[in-house]
């Protein structure tokens, strides 16, 4: 007697090869004959999503019924990465898949390889909500994720004759089985116009805002699995739509162009995601964007507290909103808005709701990255916000004179609005006075916002501030990513510490086994050759998995010093040339990154180590004991790649200016050991790991700050080496004798050096000749390598997760029935 086995949910082997099929026929219309890869990707899609919608659903009446406190992250950015290989490792049924998919005769990686990834973030921001809402269903925290549905995500990156060009990234091209429409909550979001007061039927003085045009927010939900749970929260994204009225009432009036220009400029809004971080570049449509997405979220959790017939005095009871960064802080002023005009609570009632509803963490300490929007152009955008904010400003100001009594310049520091020159509105302020906690990334970090970049606000208040360490997720970074070592480790330890990270511990005594470190060396090796392989399939480079792999991925920026990697290659280079029989460790030097399109001088970073590549690889006289790689468009998907190959994580920024890297993390706890300055999480990996299983380098952040205080000279540090490495780029030696290619980043260190490459390069070069000594003594990195991964447990999102619920958000978790 079969038991009943439902074609749509049932988890074994033969349900699912059924249902693949059906699929293929009814979802793809295909038969076996003419399916293509994607066809027969499309099919195993649908089958997986079909699962997960029981979940789905169950989860969204449980909290439906139980009217449950809830977590919004409102992020500009969602990294994700393909969700097709981590949906499967978190239903728990993977392996059962993958033999289902090869009995049918297909190679299952060539399926999972078929998903364009939803590229939809720039880097570590991006990516960190991505771990966070990985988490959040772990734990069975019930939230939302809210952001922008781009069209097109971050660019791709190709390399030309050693260049960085960009393409556009058409990740919608196949259409996307893991999101639903939602149409039915559509909602519509003014912009630009003018405001007027006018008397309501109660002769109540109120203000009206009207707007220049408008356009309507689409949501589309994609489920968010936990790990071998019930759960399966929303990520909610937004698509701008023409309103169809408006184009109606162009149209009638003959104008048919009118309404075409209207309908495409409603969709630019969540068109194409900016490719800069760090770096604000004051566009209008950025705002919008922000604007945008943030309206329309605020508007749905409206709709689903009347859903769930909660008055909206209770809104901070229901929702806790988390603010990513600056980037929708406008969150504050709009909720004021909503909660004033719309719903027309009292100003100081709408007030206490909002500082009860979010919290900001902050995740840059770069000057240039706080975003601050021109005051004619925030008013263009948004007149009705800028009157909120001047007077949520007053009344600001007003706390800040009666503590602060007599100290003028303490207001003009604090002020939402700077107004020393060309007036701007500070989000990071709004961000600030509309929160009731704020937070760093690090501990170094959090140190920094206190006592540097928000110093003002944590005299005003110091209870506001804490430290939330970052973490990433250890079902991409580990079990997805690194099968092999997913193995060993299940024979070792069990797999607990897939859901309690801390478990990795139970490691720590095998790293005396002789036997185990065996296993572990053949495990990073077989990761290496599957990793050269791919190397020689993307850039026809051969690497030798007998070389110890240096890798540098992450995105390029002057602070995060690619550069002093690559002059650090040129020195080793120049001295294999003068010394032909030096005794150096073969290693394999390998970087990826994007920079942002605008950004020069990290493209012209890009072509250096490409043109460095050229000349070291074919040059026989190194006889392969350097080769250089440039790996194009690293994205999550390359990065699962990467991770598992790697030996030595390249974490050089120079102190105090990495808020955190989450990088970083995943290496260590994948086996790499750090060489690393002391900046961001790399100060708590080494307090994990142990100061003798990480390569420290370089000035610290205090002594960053005093050596630019006294006037910083990067002659002062050159050296005969650093000397001959600059002549050797200046000479046209990489650029076939162009003496001028490289000018503006030779001539940028020689004269300027504001990250102190120079400072930190004799310290680094040191540091690198202890690493090839540990790495040729394989027993000892052998140790290291398994002490990185033992004690890496902190690094856990999940642990970042359960800070942020205990500290800020006060939302317990909510365990899911399946309903049948
Ligand atoms: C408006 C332009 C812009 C865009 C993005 C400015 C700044 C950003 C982000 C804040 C940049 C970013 O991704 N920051 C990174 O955040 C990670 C997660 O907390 C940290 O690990 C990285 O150290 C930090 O650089």
């Amino acid at each position: 007697n079969e038991p009943y086995e439902d074609e749509r949910t049932a988890l074994t082997k033969e349900a699912f090869k059924r249902a693949f099929l059906d699929n293929l026929f009814y979802v793809q219309g295909k038969f076996p004959a003419l399916a293509t890869q994607n066809d027969y990707y499309q099919a195993l899609a649908c089958a997986v999503r079909d699962r997960l919608l029981q979940r789905w659903i169950s989860t969204a009446a449980a909290y439906t019924k139980q009217g449950s406190r809830t977590v919004a992250y409102f992020s500009a950015e969602f990294l994700m990465g393909p969700h097709l290989g981590n949906n499967l490792i978190n239903l728990g049924i993977y392996a059962q898949v993958r033999e289902a998919i090869a009995e049918l005769g297909l190679d299952f990686d060539t399926l999972l390889r078929q998903e364009e990834e939803p590229g939809l973030g720039n880097g570590g921001l991006g990516r960190l909500a991505a771990c966070f809402i990985d988490s959040l269903a772990t734990l069975e925290i019930p939230s939302l994720g809210y952001g922008i549905r781009y069209e097109f995500g971050i660019f791709h990156q190709e390399i030309v004759d050693g260049w960085q060009m960009e393409r556009t990234d058409k990740w919608l091209r196949f259409g996307n089985p893991w999101e639903i429409l939602r149409p039915e909550w559509a909602v519509e979001v003014r912009l630009g116009g003018h405001t007027e007061q006018y008397r309501d039927e109660h002769e109540r003085l109120r203000i009206r805002w009207v707007p220049g045009k408008v356009v309507v927010g689409v949501p589309y939900d994609t489920p968010i699995l936990g790990y071998r749970n019930n759960t399966a929260n929303t990520l909610r994204l937004w698509k701008a739509e023409a309103p169809e009225s408006f184009d109606f009432s162009t149209f009638n009036r003959g104008d048919y162009g009118g309404a075409v220009r209207q309908k495409v400029w409603s969709e630019t809004l969540s068109k194409v995601l900016y490719p800069n971080d760090e770096q604000i570049q004051g566009k209008t449509l950025r705002l919008e964007q922000q604007y945008f997405f943030v309206s329309a979220s605020l508007q749905d959790m409206m709709r689903i507290m009347r859903v769930q017939k909660l008055p909206l005095e209770r809104f901070h009871e229901k929702f806790a909103v988390q603010l990513n960064d600056t980037h929708p802080a406008i969150a504050v002023a709009e909720l004021m808005r909503l909660l004033v005009d719309e719903h027309v609570l009292p100003w100081e009632q709408a007030w206490d709701i909002t500082c009860k509803t979010f919290s900001y963490t902050n995740h840059t300490l770069l000057p240039e990255a706080l975003e601050c929007w021109p005051l004619e152009l925030f008013k263009s955008v948004l007149p009705r916000h800028l009157d909120i904010i001047y007077e949520i400003n007053a009344r600001f100001l007003d706390e800040v004179r009666i503590r602060f009594y007599g100290d003028e310049s303490r207001l003009v520091r604090l002020s939402l609005i700077d107004e020393n020159g060309e007036r701007y509105v500070r989000m990071a302020h709004l961000a600030c006075v509309g929160s009731h906690t704020i937070n760093g990334v690090a501990e170094l970090h959090s140190e920094l916002l206190k006592h540097d970049v928000l110093k003002d606000f944590y005299e005003m208040w110091p209870h506001k501030f804490s430290n939330k360490t970052n973490g990433v997720t250890p079902r991409r970074w580990m079990a997805l990513s690194n099968p092999r070592l997913t193995n060993l480790l299940g024979d070792a330890i069990g797999d607990a510490w897939i859901k309690n990270l801390d478990e990795l511990i139970e490691l720590e005594p095998l790293a005396d086994d002789a036997a185990f470190r065996q296993r572990w060396r053949e495990i990073k090796h077989a990761n290496k050759v599957e990793f050269a392989a791919f190397v020689k399939e993307r850039n026809g480079i051969a690497i030798d998995p007998q070389s110890l792999f240096d890798v540098q991925v992450k995105r390029i920026h002057e602070y995060k010093r690619q550069h002093l990697n690559i002059l650090h290659v040129i020195a080793l280079y120049h001295r294999l040339r003068s010394d032909p029989n030096a005794d150096i460790q073969p290693r394999t030097f390998i970087f990826g990154g994007k920079a942002a399109p605008a950004y020069h001088l990290a493209k012209l970073i890009i072509k250096l180590i490409n043109s460095v590549a050229d000349v070291v690889n074919r040059d026989p006289a190194v006889n392969d004991r350097l080769k250089v790689v440039f790996l194009p468009n690293f994205n999550v998907t390359n990065g699962q790649r990467v991770y598992p190959a790697a030996e030595l994580s390249e974490q050089i920024s120079t102190a105090g200016k990495e808020a955190s890297g989450t990088g970083n993390m995943k290496f260590s706890m994948n086996g790499a050991l750090t060489i690393g300055t002391m900046d961001g999480a790399n100060i708590e990996i080494r307090q994990e790991v142990g100061a003798e299983n990480f390569f420290l380098f370089g000035l610290t952040a205090e002594q960053v700050a005093q050596t630019k205080a006294r006037g910083y000279r990067p002659l002062d540090h050159m050296t005969p080496e650093l000397q001959e490495v600059i002549s050797l780029i200046n000479s046209g030696f990489f650029s076939r004798g162009d003496t001028e290619l490289f000018r503006a980043l030779t001539d940028g260190l020689l004269w300027h050096d504001p990250y102190l490459v120079f400072a930190d390069f004799e310290s680094y070069s040191e540091c690198q000749l202890q690493v090839s000594k540990a790495y040729r003594d394989v027993d000892r990195w052998t140790r290291m390598s398994i002490l990185n991964t033992a004690r890496s447990g902190k690094f856990s999102s999940d642990r970042t997760i359960r800070e942020y619920g205990a500290d800020i958000w006060r939302a317990p978790s909510v365990p899911v029935r399946l309903l049948s």
